[in-house]
């Protein structure tokens, strides 16, 4: 698979590399990362990558302004991304030939090359294996600067080296990518450090979250998130705080914001995708969000929720 690809991007004078929508830090290293690889190895061929740019990972790079005629006869590498709804750039389908690479289910096998392994911790560390084989086979070298983004790619889908998808290979990479000249601790100040409105809000939720049989809740009114002077968005990233509280089997946060109730599910071990779904959502059978219109439904999601 490895050669399979290689000999592609060799054969091809233009490239442009894709991730999915509503990037994360592996979003931006696999693409950005291989974007620097691979220009550092060919600096004649013509290679690219776009996505549209998230300002909350400003720190680690920023993809390119990508004209249309970039896409015409040439190589498409989208990296990071499950399904061709996902894509961010509609314009992969004008390119000549398509190769996907990812670590998520491959539920949808796009493209005229699938590259999955779903043993890999994240994108990124798939194309640090990819690297290898191309410093053996093509003597490639790796920028200092790549390295950086493979790390951080690989510490976001890790939760720095946290979740059970971190294997024996993830550390020996990571381990190599230590190897490289940028500043580690500068990185993950960057990845890690939070506003002072957000985590005032986080000892808030704390403080006021309510728990019974297991399953936990709290209530984030649009009044309070404006007297914390934080946004609705933010303050969804708070939802997995109550997941290291002893016993809390299944939670969910509600936050308000202009026209309706965000209702965010999360579970250790019951299926909540039901729930979200009978109540004008969907997703992830412990991980799923849904949308209530009035404070007094609060109690039929919770009456839902207390029967798992
Ligand atoms: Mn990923």
């Amino acid at each position: 698979m490895h050669r399979q690809i290689l000999d592609k991007i060799k054969h091809y004078s233009k490239i442009v590399i894709h991730r999915h929508v509503r990037p994360d830090p592996d979003a931006y290293g696999s693409s950005i990362g291989l974007h620097m690889l691979l220009k550092h190895n060919y600096p004649e061929k013509e290679i690219y990558v776009t996505g549209k740019h998230d300002l909350t990972l400003d720190y680690l790079a920023k993809p390119m302004v990508v004209p249309d005629s970039a896409f015409e006869n040439a190589l498409i590498i989208v990296t990071d991304t499950a399904n061709t709804e996902r894509i961010d750039d509609e314009r992969y389908k004008k390119g000549e030939f398509l190769i996907k690479i990812d670590h998520h289910p491959n539920e949808d096998p796009y493209g005229d090359i699938v590259y999955v392994d779903t043993q890999a911790s994240s994108a990124s560390e798939i194309i640090y294996s990819l690297f290898k084989t191309g410093e053996q086979q093509e003597d490639w070298t790796l920028p200092d600067q790549a390295a950086r983004l493979l790390y951080a790619g690989i510490v976001g889908d890790t939760g720095r080296f946290m979740f059970t998808s971190t294997s024996l290979k993830t550390m020996s990479y990571a381990g190599e990518l230590m190897g490289y000249d940028f500043d580690r601790t500068k990185l993950f100040n960057e990845m890690y450090e939070v506003s002072p409105n957000v985590l005032k809000l986080k000892g808030y939720v704390y403080e006021n979250f309510e728990m019974k049989n297991g399953i936990g809740h709290v209530k984030l009114s649009k009044r309070l998130l404006e007297e914390y002077g934080v946004s609705q968005s933010e303050a969804s990233l708070l939802v997995s705080a109550l997941a290291d509280v002893q016993g809390m089997r299944a939670w969910v946060f509600f936050i308000e914001d202009s026209e309706s109730i965000r209702v965010r599910l999360r579970s250790k071990g019951p299926v909540i995708n039901g729930i979200a779904k009978k109540f004008n959502g969907g997703g992830h059978p412990l991980a799923s969000g849904a949308t209530i219109y009035e404070w007094n439904e609060v109690e039929d999601v919770l009456n839902e929720m207390y029967h798992l």
